[in-house]
């Protein structure tokens, strides 16, 4: 659980995100791609791309756009993220079949993205509430894999 101080800090940080979520998202979804490369080949609209081109995709920044929009409405919900995890929780573990070792992943790119990129409103205390609320998300995840039979 994260308390009222740690929210503020990781709302605070996404002022920042909002102001371009695709561009952001494009930059954590090519370091998850360089950490961990089997992330990519889940992504059958990327996985045949030249390095070179997936950096230049714009259907990359297209999919960051949605992925940091969904985070971002979950992030606002402080914890109360339920309606918005269900249909995500389904479509991961039914659809794309997604480890959860991967969500873990994201969560490593993401915070390493926004110390490099927003080293101001990254500081240790905001460093420690990404990894919490990463760590809810996947968590939460995970439950919601299970209800449909998916042990990633
Ligand atoms: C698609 N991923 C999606 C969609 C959303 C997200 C909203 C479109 C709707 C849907 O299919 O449910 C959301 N993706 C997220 C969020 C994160 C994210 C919130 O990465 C990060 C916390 N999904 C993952 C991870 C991978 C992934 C780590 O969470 C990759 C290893 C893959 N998401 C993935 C794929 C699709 C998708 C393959 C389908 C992409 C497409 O073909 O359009």
């Amino acid at each position: 659980v994260l308390s009222e101080s740690e929210w503020q800090h990781l709302l605070k940080l996404w002022e920042k995100v909002e102001v371009d979520p695709s561009e952001h998202g494009k930059i954590v979804l090519l370091r998850l791609f360089h950490d961990n490369p089997k992330t990519l080949e889940h992504f059958e609209k990327f996985k045949h791309l030249k390095p070179d081109e997936l950096k230049h995709s714009e259907d990359l920044k297209k999919h960051g756009n949605t992925v940091f929009t969904a985070l971002g409405k979950i992030l606002k919900k402080k914890g109360h993220h339920e309606a918005e995890l269900k249909p995500l929780a389904l479509s991961h573990a039914t659809k794309h079949k997604i480890p959860i070792q991967f969500l873990q992943d994201f969560g490593s790119a993401f915070s390493h993205t926004m110390a490099e990129k927003h080293p101001a409103e990254c500081g240790a205390d905001t460093q420690a509430a990404i990894k919490k609320f990463m760590d809810m998300f996947c968590h939460d995840m995970a439950a919601g894999y299970k209800e449909h039979g998916f042990h990633g």
